[in-house]
């Protein structure tokens, strides 16, 4: 233990035992490690995937939700959950599917006119451009009830939803093109492509499979159900796909189960499915040119249309020479295409192979119309052995693969053995597997599906988790783990317990390629990404009545609600417009209404809207759901419904003791001071801002902006005051200056953030030490009492190290032992003054030199407190 515990001593700290604050931060790291019984190596891989407070991550994985019928949106290394974004599912946080805007996109979504609001979300994938991820777009499909989503990386939101208008089910999707013309959807489970009952008996002739290539127009970021079309496939059970890129661009793969076409019937004594779909030691990849088939698409003599859809039937994919099957090793899954593009992984399942297709082979039999066969369908059949380049033994269930970087290399999921395989694809060589907990399915590699893999790590998407976590009953969560594959051999570094939904595939991207928008420009519909309808900006908040529909135009901002009484006849249709009028980062306001089933989330510019009909009699309050600021709950107000057939009688008779004219001046001087104290401290901070260029650095000069937003609106509220003042309505006069204090706050609030912002930028830098050191002081406390730059409940410190003749080892015996100091003349005079002690706050020596270290260095930028 001691021997191996130097080791990592000298890989923490570098080889500089000597100081003692090495020594100090070992001992403490040594304690940890006792105490929560961790290996040197757990250290190692916590400090892999350990991000220090406000550091971001390097990746941005997008996982599918399962049965949530959500996206997971988390980072890598340190496997922190960011966002999950409603997709297929209502999503409350957001306002997803409660707002009238979301619920259009979530309603899109109907299928033959029933709504569904749940999906099983299988595939994401990231939009390309030359086959590379380039963070615009993510689609999604359901498997369930086959649809495609497509969400905006400029805000991750849903922006569209489009159902499959032929499939009954789908799986093999959603796949891009490499310059994201089309995204492929192939069909799970084959079904009629009309909406018809059709008898099983006719199964071979009435059901069918196939691919749906839906066209997308990568500049709009939607899918367009008008340029896109199905090809028609057997009725085989089409399963996992892939586009090709490189040398076999222009190509799609699809691979299937079930090629026996058998039907099953427990109930009439027939053996099951799963006996009758794995009878045939080979099942078929579909091999189709979806570049041709786009052209044959336009001529309509080459489609039927089913449903108000195209579709390429088997004979016309055929004819031109556009549709083929190879063998491949049954009931398998995966289907990876290499980054170059010219090989294809099947992966077996059931079988514990790989099969690695060359797909200059497959070309060459296409080019040369060799065939060994027909399918039942006439379906061109090319040689199993003459397309492969080769099949290797990985372990008990292959599924799914990732590439690495390194020519060659791979990674593949072994469901069976609970296992990652990494192996070389072109020498068919098995290099090193790793143990996982437990049942992998997908597996996670960095942008390792697309044409530019970045290796660093995989992640294992385990379906079983069983002993992993804490029992939070039979349900357990899914578990995400992951691995460093920088190294020789793979590295397993941290689970990840995912509670939403089975997650199969997730896809990562560098976080550099992500550009999201920090706010909307005011007035936003988000989901159309235009200008809203219902738009209201300061000053144009109003009710209109028409009938029995009232419609509201209102506006969020910190902390009201405008307006703050709506009043309604019971059985109106109620509109309510709401803009958030912010511009500041991160000040989204929610909006509810009790006990009518309402939410919105307002991000900074948005608008949304929510319509209901007021069928409950009653007063319902609204409110802010976002905590915004301090006076976040008075941000509220009431829907008043009324039943127009009823009367109502007043009940005032409360008699409230009023206030003297006398008594209300007085508040009102006192009102008038304060907000003037307020503004002289503003006025300060604004001349510190400008004196040091604060214009200079961007993130000062945003929150300079936001807080002149909030101070701005001073003068309109000076002016109602002085007005209420005049006519002598001094009670109204005083809730204006209310108002006012409550902007200069906010100002404040804002005006100081900037500053402190400001001086980190332009004091000088702090050495480790000195870093170290205002931790220690804000975590030992110290600045409860003290408070840099200013006297408060003790001492400012600014310039204590010169006051006192051997000033460091005065104020390191101070820090240490102060008791002993009580006494000395000077420390007697301050704690009269403060009537207060300086207490022991047992800080080590280590920590006490460090926090001289931050004295220091405040003196020398002592200008700027
Ligand atoms: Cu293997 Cu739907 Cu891609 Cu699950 S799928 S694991
Ligand atoms: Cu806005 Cu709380």
């Amino acid at each position: 233990m001691k021997k191996s515990y130097k080791i990592l001593s000298s890989l923490v700290l570098g080889s500089t035992l000597t100081t003692s604050v090495a020594l100090g931060a070992t001992n403490e790291l040594s304690k940890v490690m006792k105490e929560r019984g961790l290996s040197e190596i757990d250290v190692i891989r916590a400090a892999k995937t350990y991000n220090p407070t406000g550091i971001k991550d390097k990746y941005v994985v997008f996982s599918s939700g399962g049965q949530s019928g959500q996206v997971i949106v988390y980072g890598v290394p340190s496997m922190r959950i960011l966002k999950y974004i409603g997709v297929f599912t209502p999503e409350p946080w957001q306002g997803y599917g409660y707002d009238k805007d979301s619920l259009a996109i979530l309603r899109q979504g109907n299928i033959r006119g029933k709504e569904i609001n749940w999906g099983d979300t299988h595939h994401p994938a990231l939009s390309e451009t030359d086959g590379k991820y380039d963070g615009k777009w993510l689609a999604i499909n359901d498997k369930a009830n086959p649809r495609i989503a497509i969400i905006d990386l400029g805000d991750f939101e849903t922006k569209q939803i489009v159902p499959n208008p032929v499939f009954k089910s789908d799986h093999g999707g959603a796949f891009f093109t490499p310059n994201s013309e089309f995204i492929i959807e192939a069909a799970q489970y084959a079904a009629p492509f009309d909406n018809e009952y059709h008898p099983i008996e006719d199964y071979k002739e009435t059901y069918r499979g196939g691919v749906t290539m839906w066209k997308f127009d990568p500049k709009i970021g939607r899918i367009l159900p008008k340029d896109s079309f199905t090809i028609e496939f057997p009725p085989y059970h089409q399963d996992l796909s892939d586009a090709g890129k490189g040398e076999s661009n222009g190509w799609g793969f699809t691979n299937s189960f079930n090629t026996e076409m058998y039907t099953g019937g427990i109930e009439v004594g027939m053996p099951p499915n799963e006996a009758g779909m794995s009878r045939n030691d080979t099942d078929f990849l579909h091999v189709y040119n979806w570049k041709k088939l786009a052209e044959l698409a336009k001529n309509p003599k080459n489609v039927k249309i089913v449903n108000d859809h195209r579709v390429i039937p088997i004979d016309v994919a055929v004819k031109n020479n556009a549709l083929f099957l190879i063998p491949e090793a049954k009931s398998p899954h995966g289907v990876d295409v290499s980054p170059d593009g010219r090989y294809i992984i099947v992966c077996g399942k059931l079988d514990t192979h790989a099969s690695v297709y060359d797909f200059r082979k497959i070309k060459k039999l296409i080019d040369n119309k060799e065939y060994s066969g027909k399918d039942p369908y006439g379906i061109p059949i090319l040689d199993m052995k003459k397309s492969l380049h080769g099949q290797l033994e990985l372990g008990l269930g292959p599924l799914h693969n990732q590439y690495s970087p390194i020519d060659g290399q791979v990674y593949t999921s072994l469901y069976v053995d609970s296992q990652v395989v990494k192996w070389d694809y072109k020498k068919l060589k098995v290099l090193d597997k790793e143990n996982v907990h437990y049942n992998i399915g997908h597996l996670a590699g960095m942008e390792g599906k697309s044409a530019d893999p970045q290796g660093e790590y995989i992640i294992a998407l385990n379906k079983l988790s069983i002993d992993r976590f804490q029992n939070v009953g039979p349900l357990h969560p899914q578990n995400h783990q992951l691995i460093d594959i920088s190294g020789k051999t793979m590295d397993l570094l941290v689970d990840m317990p995912l509670p939403l939904g089975e997650p199969h595939q997730a896809v990562a991207i560098r976080a550099s390629k992500l550009h999201p928008h920090v706010r909307y420009k005011m007035g936003t519909n988000s989901k159309t990404g235009k200008e809203h309808i219902g738009k209201t900006l300061a000053g144009q908040e109003r009710i209109e009545r028409k009938g029995n529909h009232v419609t509201v135009y209102a506006t969020l901002v910190r902390s009201h609600i405008n307006p703050e009484r709506i009043t309604v006849n019971k059985g109106d249709l109620v509109t309510i417009h709401m803009t958030n009028l912010e511009r500041a980062q991160d000040e989204t306001h929610g909006f509810t209404i009790d006990n009518y089933n309402q939410h919105g989330s307002l991000e900074p510019g948005e608008t949304t809207t929510l319509e209901f009909v007021a069928d409950m009699e009653g007063v319902f309050p609204y409110y802010c759901t976002e905590f915004c600021s301090a006076l976040h709950l008075e941000m509220m107000g009431y829907l008043m419904v009324k039943d127009p057939n009823k009367k109502y009688e007043s009940a005032q008779k409360l008699k409230m003791k009023s206030m003297t004219t006398q008594e209300l001046k007085a508040e009102y001087d006192k009102t008038v001071a304060v907000n003037k104290a307020t503004d002289a401290v503003i006025q300060s901070v604004v001349k510190f801002l400008k004196d040091n260029k604060f214009e200079n650095h961007k993130v000062v000069a945003d929150l300079v902006t936001d807080a002149l937003d909030q101070y701005n609106k001073i003068p309109e509220q000076k002016k109602k005051s002085d007005e209420a003042f005049k006519k002598g309505d001094i009670e109204k006069a005083i809730l204006f200056e209310n108002m006012i204090w409550q902007l200069m706050v906010k100002t404040a609030d804002v005006g100081i953030r900037a500053k402190d912002t400001l001086v980190r930028k332009i004091a000088t830098k702090q050495s480790a030490s000195a870093a170290r050191g205002e931790k220690a002081f804000a975590e030992g406390g110290c600045n409860g009492c003290h408070v840099i730059g200013k006297v408060s409940s003790g001492p400012d410190l600014t310039g204590v190290l010169q006051r006192h003749e051997n000033g460091v080892k005065w104020v390191s015996k101070f820090i240490l032992e102060p008791e002993t100091m009580y006494d000395d003349p000077y420390v007697k005079g301050m704690i009269d003054y403060f009537n207060l002690k300086m207490p022991n706050q047992h800080m080590t020596e280590e920590e006490t030199k460090d926090i001289i270290e931050y004295l220091k260095w405040i003196d020398e930028n002592a200008n700027l407190f």
